[in-house]
């Protein structure tokens, strides 16, 4: 390890495969170096894996912005992949109005009136789940669910949301350098973009739902008619292989933990805690960016101005100077604080459409299965930024 004024650098790459199928050694690595640390492979980028300096930047929106990206990629500098999020990539004051409307639409009197129906797919599909034994915990149960009820709810047709997952694994991968990883899912892109962008218009969204309410708040003033479909676009990249892969990392968590499901079985009304406590565990973003837009510091340390910030959220939600026993997946620890949603102005705007998903899904598997066991070895979906599985076999024994 050698320094640079004050900044330990480490010989490390977050992006290379070892570091992507298991990244927490590397995680105590940054965090033991010091409160920020370099990255010898990416000169440009500062990197942050504990706990209080990633909540310390995420907190000053002001010196940290999020308008150049939230990725490697410094958009003063380079082109973005595609138009900028009104809501990710921006900041106040255009992030102030989009956002109104974004908080609006997923309110938590939204989230009520989505519940019943979200509770009865969740059921209905463990249900199904229970009656084959033996299940893809990914592909019979975490990327149905949401593919089926948020999409309903934002008003997209049936077919072809085949889309949203490769649209999503791509604008996760576009936040990573330009490796093989992201070469192979802008492979696809061409058609994908296409479907996306025509979902996102007005014609072809359900009146009244959360895609629609967007231009419904057009009309109203709160934004321009030409920010509505990008808007729209902005449910249909955070919206779907987020919660997939929250869903799926907490059937990780539950499989490779039976006394922990044990707990859930006793007592359904642990499936909320479980699920948060899955998304500290193993957090579904691993990493986001911000810009710092002057000379200034971090733990005392000088960041120059235009340096890339690389906040490790996964890192910090098991940072032992946060958590006690951090590696241990435990139900009861109750995780607020977590950064799981990011924190400050850009925290998930859609956090409580997530946690009710998860929510949703725990308790029904809570009721009808007594034992989820790992049935055979799970498969890595490697991507630049998501912690995702592709394949995950497992035994539910009915109750
Ligand atoms: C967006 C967007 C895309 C990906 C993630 C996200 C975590 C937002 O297009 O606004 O939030």
């Amino acid at each position: 390890m050698n320094e640079t004024a004050n900044m330990p650098v480490l010989d490390i790459d977050p992006y290379a495969t070892e570091n992507l199928l298991d990244p927490y050694p590397m995680h105590e690595r940054m965090r033991e170096a010091g409160p920020v640390v370099r990255l010898a492979p990416y000169p440009t980028v500062v990197a942050c894996a504990r706990h209080e300096q990633v909540h310390a930047v995420f907190n000053d929106h002001a010196t940290f912005i999020s308008g150049a990206g939230v990725g490697l990629t410094n958009f003063n500098l380079e082109t973005p992949f595609r138009p900028k999020s009104l809501i990710l990539e921006a900041d106040p004051p255009l992030h102030t109005q989009t956002r109104a409307v974004l908080s609006r639409i997923l309110s938590p009197k939204a989230v009520m009136q989505i519940r019943a129906t979200f509770t009865a797919v969740a059921e209905k599909l463990v249900e199904r789940c229970v009656e084959k034994g033996t299940i893809c915990g990914i592909h019979d149960l975490a990327q149905i669910y949401p593919l089926k009820v948020f999409p309903d709810a934002v008003g997209v047709g049936d077919d072809g949301r085949d889309n949203l997952l490769v649209y999503g694994d791509l604008v996760f991968n576009s936040m990573g350098p330009r490796n093989a990883l992201l070469a192979r899912s802008a492979e696809r892109m061409g058609p994908v973009t296409e479907w996306i962008m025509s979902n996102c218009q007005r014609e072809h969204l359900r009146p009244g739902g959360f895609g629609d309410q967007i231009y419904q708040a057009a009309d109203a003033g709160e934004i321009t008619h030409e920010q509505a479909p990008l808007l729209v676009r902005s449910f249909l990249s955070a919206g779907v292989d987020t919660t997939i892969n929250g869903l799926g990392n907490a059937l990780f968590a539950l499989a490779h933990h039976p006394e922990q499901y044990a707990k859930l079985h006793a007592d359904a009304s642990l499936a909320r805690p479980a699920f948060e406590e899955a998304l500290r565990w193993e957090s579904t973003a691993q990493t986001f960016y911000r810009t710092a837009v002057r000379d200034c510091e971090i733990a005392g340390v000088p960041v120059a101005e235009n340096t890339k910030v690389l906040c490790m959220l996964a890192a910090a939600n098991r940072d032992p100077r946060k958590w006690p026993d951090p590696d241990r997946y435990d139900i009861e620890r109750r995780p607020s604080g977590h950064v799981a949603f990011g924190a400050g102005i850009h925290g998930c705007v859609g956090q409580a459409v997530a946690r009710l998903e998860g929510e949703v899904v725990l308790t029904a598997l809570a009721r009808r299965v007594k034992r989820i066991e790992p049935a055979g070895q799970h498969t890595r979906r490697l991507n630049n930024t998501l912690r995702a599985l592709d394949t995950l076999p497992l035994r539910l024994i009915p109750a």
